[in-house]
């Protein structure tokens, strides 16, 4: 590494030495997550390593990350100026984007509003408690009914083709006021690439690093400009129907509310003092609507292939299910506290998997000091989620999928000692502003799937559980699962 100024009494950050041009990519090409907890264990929570020519500090450790994000947030909640992150909403995505200033703030603010005003409001109008559950009921319900169909015409199949379906239509009525057909090929080209979008925009893929790779020829890459261009073709398409039917007495979904935003910053001229344009405030919900379906997809399919892997965790599940909800009505959010294995089930799901291995990658706004080591201004940060969630020193046997660790004795109560050491979201001034939407919608479309559903593989050879390392990490394309209809419970015959 390239020898630089460090001011007395700090060092600079430890880290493998790398090869010229290269640095450490080579130890980084296969499963960065794993590779990069190895090399944490030898040289600690902050250390140093080289992509390409490029220092990238990555952290570790939940103290470490604490610190880092939390009580020195505004030194880390900046965005890296990479090139893949250039290409995602036109350069205008919240999440990527490299601003991070009061323009970013107001944006982000306007987002948060927006989302929770079409989910988790309190809804007078409607017979659930939110639009949220309104729609999250609706689709899970018609998702068992899809399900059964599927399984009597194939036998075996792959549950995540129809889920991503069911989950972007809730994302979709809460931005859009849509819902989309499980067989509509405009819906299915924007979310049946996600695993391409990950893979490119995923912290450390090499060619944005190493400008030499950004010539070569690369159908990942093509494919993730086109995912990008038919994303930006869809939003606008729908962004100029509400902008014609658009009636501000009425707001209809978060597009409306955005368009809103627009209309009245002209009116009020207010465009002098924050200079958000209408283009990026629109380009919100190009990230609502890609967030919203592919993480909340990724976290029920490990759900259902931990429940179909593991028939006694399934089973434990759907008696608590029985018993404190029975048969006779659907689950509601209301019943999230009354269902302590469930809820550990899923926190168990987050920390094994860890399908979100690092954030999305940060920098650093100003020079600043972390454990005594220096860390100079426009650093790149990688933040490990997937180390802390594996960590031997916060977790005992931590590759076990166990959820009894998060229930004290009795089984009646989540431990939070303990949930709370489970790193899913991220951390501090950029943490995840969907977190409770998404722990929402897993609990009650798994809970409606499992009240109904019994899942199971196909008898054969061993599926394979390996994460494939991305952005969200996904399992192999699995088309083995099958389901039966549970038969009555002993308290109804
Ligand atoms: C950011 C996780 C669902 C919207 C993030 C980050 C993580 C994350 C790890 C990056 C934090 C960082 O860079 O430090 C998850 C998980 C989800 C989920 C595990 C579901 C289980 C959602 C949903 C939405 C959403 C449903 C919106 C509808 C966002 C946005 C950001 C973000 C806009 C960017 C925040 C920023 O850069 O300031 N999420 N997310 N997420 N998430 Fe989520
Ligand atoms: C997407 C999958 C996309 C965007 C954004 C603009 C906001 C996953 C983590 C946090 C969520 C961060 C956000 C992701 C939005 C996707 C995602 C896809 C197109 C997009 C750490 O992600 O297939 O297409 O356009």
């Amino acid at each position: 590494p390239l020898r630089r100024r460090v001011p007395k009494g700090l060092k600079p950050p430890p880290g493998p030495r790398g090869l010229p041009v290269v640095g450490n990519v080579l130890e980084l090409r296969k499963d960065p997550h794993l590779a990069l907890t190895r090399l944490s264990q030898k040289y600690g929570d902050v250390m140093e390593v080289a992509i390409g020519t490029q220092p990238v500090l990555v952290l570790s450790g939940l103290d470490t990350l604490r610190q880092a994000l939390v009580r020195q947030g505004e030194d880390f909640m900046g965005r890296p100026d990479l090139p893949s992150f250039r290409l995602i909403a036109n350069g205008q995505s919240l999440a990527f984007s490299p601003e991070a200033g009061d323009a970013w703030k107001a944006r982000r603010k306007l987002a948060q509003n927006a989302l929770k005003t079409f989910s988790i409001a309190a809804s007078p109008a409607s017979s659930s408690s939110c639009l949220l559950e309104e729609h999250v009921s609706k689709e899970a319900a018609y998702l068992v009914t899809k399900f059964l169909q599927v399984m009597e015409e194939e036998q075996s199949f792959d549950p995540c083709r129809y889920l991503v379906v069911s989950v972007a239509n809730v994302i979709c009525a809460m931005c859009f006021g849509k819902r989309y057909d499980h067989n509509d090929q405009e819906l299915l080209s924007l979310v049946n690439d996600s695993n391409e979008f990950g893979e490119v925009a995923a912290a450390g893929n090499p060619s944005d690093f190493i400008p030499l790779l950004r010539y070569l020829p690369s159908r990942t890459m093509d494919l993730f400009k086109d995912i990008n261009r038919r994303f930006n073709v869809f939003i606008e398409k729908i962004v100029q129907e509400h902008y014609a039917t658009f009636n501000k007495e009425h707001i209809r979904d978060i597009t409306d509310s955005l368009i809103g935003h627009c209309q009245e910053r002209k009116t009020a001229g207010e465009d002098t003092n924050l200079q958000l344009s209408n283009q990026s405030i629109i380009a919100i919900v190009n990230d609502l609507f890609g967030a919203g379906f592919d993480t909340v997809t990724t976290a029920l399919s490990w759900c259902l292939m931990y429940a179909a892997s593991y028939p006694d965790m399934q089973k434990r599940i759907q008696d608590e299910l029985d018993q404190t909800i029975g048969r006779e009505r659907r689950p509601r959010l209301s019943d999230r506290g009354t269902l302590p294995y469930t809820e550990a089930f899923i926190l168990e799901m987050f920390r094994h998997s860890s399908f979100l291995p690092f954030t999305i990658p940060h920098r650093t706004t100003k020079a600043t000091a972390l454990n005594g080591y220096y860390i100079p201004k426009d650093t790149c940060v990688f933040v490990n989620q997937w180390q802390v969630n594996h960590d031997e020193k916060l977790w005992q046997d931590p590759f076990a999928f166990k959820p009894e660790r998060f229930l004290n004795t009795a089984g009646t109560e989540i431990n939070r000692t303990e949930s709370d050491k489970v790193l899913t979201f991220g951390l501090g001034r950029r943490r995840c502003i969907g977190e409770s939407i998404g722990r929402w919608e897993v609990f009650l479309f798994l809970t409606t799937l499992l009240q109904q559903l019994e899942f199971s593989l196909a008898p054969g050879e061993a599926v394979d559980l390996t994460p494939q390392y991305g952005l969200t990490m996904k399992y192999k394309k699995c088309e083995r699962f099958q389901i039966k209809r549970r038969l009555p419970s002993n308290g109804s015959l």
